[in-house]
């Protein structure tokens, strides 16, 4: 790996990263749930060492910080996301539990100025998810720029890298990157709580364990700046003097999905009735006409029909 290419530096702290949502990227998804956990490089350059016959679970670093936290969305999650994740609005908001804020963001920010600088998010499909949803969260409240100092990848590159690496070029059967497919493979068990912030930053933590030092040197070599993701959805316009993220209309980015089906496609421009009124169509100017027509031929026909017939008479 040629180190001297990358300008960032070798990362000294890794974050890894999980989001919680009302649902998926179409329906501009709000942050229910967030975790955070910061590891030192140094706890992934020198792990533990395990012996065992079976790969077994990597335990967690001694050393890690940990912010952990539940949000209020402010927009009703899908069946299927308060199904996985066990979270609901109503339950949010029964808690007690705050919107993602400023004072979330300040929270956020003192918590990564506390690591080791430079630092880099990992987070599995970060670049499809928990990336954008996260700069689309700080777009809506104005503070786009509020993590630029930072970098990213996506998990899911980084295992398919290291899964291929050593293996013959010729394609094997298809496989699953998605987290508990990874985490089952490699520990020959289901991770534990999934589709939940923190048991899936641990699971996460847990594969990224599987092979840490060729991990650290491809998290360093594709780190990119946080600065360089594009929001999941913009703010557009305000709806009213209230500032906060439910008052504020947004639009889907293009991200790969049909953003026609935006709001269940309730935006999409509507077929008219036909006017009522008289006059005000085109077709019924033409009507008058068309019946003088019709009674000028039906006349001709027979006074034809009566010529045809009087010679015989
Ligand atoms: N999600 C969803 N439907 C799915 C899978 C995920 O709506 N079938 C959304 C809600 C989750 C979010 O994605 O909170 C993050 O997924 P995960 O729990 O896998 O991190
Ligand atoms: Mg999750």
């Amino acid at each position: 790996m040629c180190s001297q290419t990358l300008p960032p530096g070798p990362m000294q702290t890794l974050i890894f990263l999980d989001l919680e949502a009302t649902g998926l990227p179409f329906s501009q998804p709000k942050i229910t749930e967030l975790c955070l956990l910061a590891v030192h490089r140094c706890a992934l350059e020198s792990p533990p060492t395990h012996q065992g016959p079976s790969p077994t679970v990597p335990p967690p670093p001694r050393v890690v910080d940990k912010l952990s936290l539940c949000v209020a969305p402010g927009k009703a999650c899908s069946p299927a996301a308060s199904e996985i994740t066990g979270l609901s609005t109503t339950v949010l908001a029964a808690h007690g539990r705050q919107r993602f804020n400023a004072d979330l963001v300040n929270l956020l920010q003192a918590f990564l100025q506390r690591q080791p600088q430079p630092w880099c998010l990992v987070a599995h499909n970060g670049d499809r998810y928990d990336f954008p949803l996260l700069q689309a969260e700080l777009a809506v409240l104005g503070l786009a720029s509020a993590l630029d100092g930072g970098f990213c990848v996506d998990s899911i590159a980084a295992l398919k890298a290291l899964e291929q690496a050593g293996r013959s070029p010729e394609q094997g059967p298809w496989k699953s990157y998605s987290l508990g497919s990874i985490y089952t493979r490699l520990y020959g068990q289901a991770p534990p709580d999934s589709h939940r912030a923190e048991g899936d930053v641990l699971a996460l933590l847990s594969i990224c364990q599987w092979r840490p030092k060729a991990l650290l040197q491809w998290v360093d070599a594709h780190a990119r700046p946080f600065g360089t993701i594009k929001p999941m959805y913009r703010a557009t316009a305000p709806t009213g003097i209230n500032t906060s993220s439910s008052a504020t209309a947004t639009t889907l980015l293009a991200r790969g999905r049909d953003t026609s089906s935006n709001l269940g496609g309730s935006r999409r421009p509507k077929v008219l009735p036909p006017m009522k009124g008289p006059g005000s169509s085109p077709r019924e100017g033409l009507l008058a006409p068309l019946s003088l027509l019709a009674l000028l031929t039906v006349a001709l026909a027979t006074l034809y029909g009566l010529s045809l017939a009087a010679p015989e008479q």
